[in-house]
């Protein structure tokens, strides 16, 4: 059984649920035009980023794909802020010039979600040559989907790592679909973590990406063996989207049946399970903090609602000049 202190075991409830809320809450959002720009939700996967992330320290990094709100969110950003970037507001964490698919918070460590599929592995690599050049026990984390790992830069980038011993960790999350492709349709081998004994390097999986502890404890293993510079691994857990691939999606391709079998391992109600059972936490401690983040995202809306539109010329700002 895991070993972490109260405060630890409550932290990872508050994020799952901060992530259920804020994306349960942008669903109803969309059709208002809150969000600028296409939006993918991470309702049904919130274990699989949590139990990954939590073992992390500010200075270690992540990137993330087109599904970044759950990562980011357990990386800690400020919900206002996230909002309000969500928005396009000039309060929000990159002053409203990036939105979903752009969300970064390089102070707690996110180096960006990303619109290009697989486009985050090979910024993944770079950032963990910096770490190994200049010497820290930092590590870094390339989250991504099971389709992903079809592009060529999945490939490159994992044997460079591998053959540099680069502190860096490939995190699948495989939810069975690209978009409206059933893995079976793209994809030979039955499981993505044998991709690793193609490059000689250790592959892992969580058959159960549902469970915050299942994921946790492997990644707590994981994190340490790339701590401690052995080198690259991969990860690849199995989880769902209860929505869409995107907002722009009703899901035709996927059965009423399929999406509900899915539903009935709600990770938050594994997870609250899990708590009362190892008497770790109670309904009323856990009712309280689901009370407290439905304010917190409603306060957020509010906040980002109110802001202001950037002007034009903070488009011109923080651009990097060599
Ligand atoms: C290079 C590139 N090709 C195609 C797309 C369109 N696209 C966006 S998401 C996606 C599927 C990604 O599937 P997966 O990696 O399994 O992540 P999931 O959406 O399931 O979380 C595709 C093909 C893109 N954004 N970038
Ligand atoms: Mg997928």
């Amino acid at each position: 059984m895991a070993k972490l202190s109260k405060e630890e075991y409550l932290d990872m409830f508050l994020k799952m649920q901060q992530i259920r809320d804020v994306d349960m809450k942008l669903n109803k959002l969309v059709r208002r035009g809150f969000v600028q720009g296409m939006t993918h939700f991470s309702v049904g996967e919130e274990a699989a980023s949590v139990g990954a992330i939590h073992d992390l320290t500010d200075q270690d990094i992540i990137f993330s794909n087109h599904r970044g709100h759950g990562q980011t969110i357990a990386k800690g950003i400020s919900i206002p802020g996230m909002m309000a970037e969500l928005a396009g507001k000039a309060t929000g964490t990159s002053k409203g010039r990036g939105g979903s698919m752009h969300l970064a918070n390089i102070e707690k460590g996110n180096y960006g979600t990303n619109g290009i599929v697989g486009g985050g592995y090979a910024l993944a690599v770079g950032a963990a040559l910096t770490q190994q050049y200049e010497g820290t026990d930092n590590i870094v984390i390339a989250f991504s989907g099971d389709s992903a790992t079809n592009e060529g830069s999945f490939h490159e980038s994992v044997n460079l790592a591998a053959v540099w011993n680069l502190p860096v960790i490939f995190f699948i999350i495989n939810n069975r679909y690209g978009i409206s492709t059933d893995i079976s349709y793209s994809t030979k081998i039955p499981h993505l973590y044998t991709r690793a004994d193609a490059y000689g390097i250790p592959g892992h999986y969580v058959e159960d990406g549902n469970d915050v502890i299942a994921v946790y404890e492997k990644m707590h293993e994981v994190i340490d063996y790339v701590r401690a510079g052995n080198g690259p691994a991969i990860v690849e857990v199995e989880s769902y989207r209860w929505f869409g691939h995107s907002t722009a999606d009703a899901g035709a391709y996927r059965t009423k049946e399929e999406v509900d079998s899915w539903k009935a391992k709600d990770p938050l109600k594994k997870y609250r399970a899990y708590l009362i059972d190892n008497k770790i936490a109670t309904d009323e401690e856990l009712d309280a903090i689901e009370k407290d983040v439905a304010q917190e995202v409603e306060d957020a809306v509010k906040f980002a609602e109110e802001s202001p539109f950037p002007e034009m010329s903070v488009a011109f700002e923080d651009v990097w000049v060599d």
